[in-house]
């Protein structure tokens, strides 16, 4: 019970100042909007410098924020965030094997559409055919959204098409890089994986339960910070930016720009997704590399279909439809 109270009033506290921007409220008027002594919103104050925010202190005048921490935890998720649905749940880890595990259990035990796990580290964070995502403390955003999308379940690999767009446009808007997507789960910036997605599913043959998506950003990593095997093919954006980016911030952009997505594509199908992941989709046109499981395939890329299926034509104009692989450019 503590604890919900003391994380309520610092939800109000944070509130109050982003509120006020760069206003000072006064210990007085901090007092009353918490129901609490002046004493108390010492400590508070005191609380929030010891978890990282800067606070000027000015007699006669009180305290305004003047830098905030570069944390993701639920409160820096929730405030100013313009969501209804996705985001609106956060469950913080600083430390999880993998936040899609953690999220595979909530969403069996039916917590709401557009929750979102995420922690600051994975140790065993993963990606598709059980690779392993490098998912390091405190530089990137590692993130799983629950949604239940009233689609059948062959239908689902158009969600990590739509992640894939939703996550470029937030990208697009908070750095001015141009982010390209990779059939079918990777962002390239400059041509180097800084983005992977991870679609997976909770269903019944003819129905979905829970779709988990899986989102891993690199984003304040430095060149000397990827192991190597990756050190050559991934990147950050603060690599690419040179600066380095509020974890928090780019969350809100992209559950934003996901969620209009979203919406708009149960509404209305998946063409205009289509559309827009052409837009940024680096491979269409190129001769492309195809590896499944089974075995390797060259040959033009000529699109996706309406489905969001790969379309690639060989050597002998016959056309393929690839459902899951991987694809290097030539
Ligand atoms: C992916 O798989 O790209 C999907 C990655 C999804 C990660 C998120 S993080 C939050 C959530 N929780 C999880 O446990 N996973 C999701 P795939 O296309 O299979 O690519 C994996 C390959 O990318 C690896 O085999 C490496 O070559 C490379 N890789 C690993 N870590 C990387 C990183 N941080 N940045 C760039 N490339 C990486």
């Amino acid at each position: 019970m503590a604890v919900t109270l003391q994380s309520e009033t610092r939800k109000q506290l944070l509130e109050a100042f982003t509120g006020a921007g760069d206003e000072f409220i006064s210990g007085q008027k901090i007092s009353e909007l918490l129901g609490c002594t002046r004493t108390a919103v010492w400590k508070h104050i005191e609380d929030l410098r010891n978890e990282g925010y800067e606070l000027e202190a000015v007699r006669r005048k009180g305290y305004r924020i003047t830098k905030k921490p570069n944390k993701i935890s639920s409160n820096e998720i929730q405030l100013g965030l313009q969501t209804k649905v996705m985001g609106r749940n956060v469950q913080f880890h600083e430390k999880v094997t993998s936040t899609q595990r953690v999220a595979h259990t909530l969403a069996h035990e039916g917590v709401k559409e557009g929750t979102i796990v995420l922690a600051e580290e994975q140790t065993e964070g993963r990606g598709r055919l059980n690779r392993s995502w490098f998912s390091p403390e405190g530089t990137g955003i590692w993130m799983s959204l629950i949604v239940r999308p009233n689609i059948p379940p062959q239908q689902a690999p158009q969600l990590t098409l739509l992640t894939a767009v939703a996550v470029a446009q937030g990208i697009e808007e908070l750095t001015h890089l141009s982010p390209k997507i990779k059939w079918p789960n990777d962002i390239l910036v400059n041509g180097k994986k800084v983005v992977g997605v991870l679609t997976e599913l909770q269903a019944e043959p003819e129905c979905i339960h829970s779709v988990i998506i899986g989102v891993g950003i690199n984003v304040n990593q430095q060149t000397s910070d990827f192991p190597e095997g990756i050190d050559k093919t991934a990147t950050s954006l603060a690599i690419e930016t040179g600066n380095k980016l509020n974890r928090a911030e780019l969350i809100q952009h992209i559950l934003l720009k996901f969620e209009k997505l979203y919406f708009e594509y149960l509404k209305h199908g998946f063409l205009f997704v289509k559309l827009l992941w052409e837009s940024y989709a680096v491979s269409i046109g190129k001769n492309i590399v195809v590896t499944t499981l089974n075995e390797t395939k060259k040959g033009e890329a000529l699109g996706i279909t309406d489905e969001g299926v790969l379309m690639m034509k060989d050597e002998m104009d016959n056309i393929h439809y690839i459902h899951s692989a991987d694809i290097s450019i030539m």
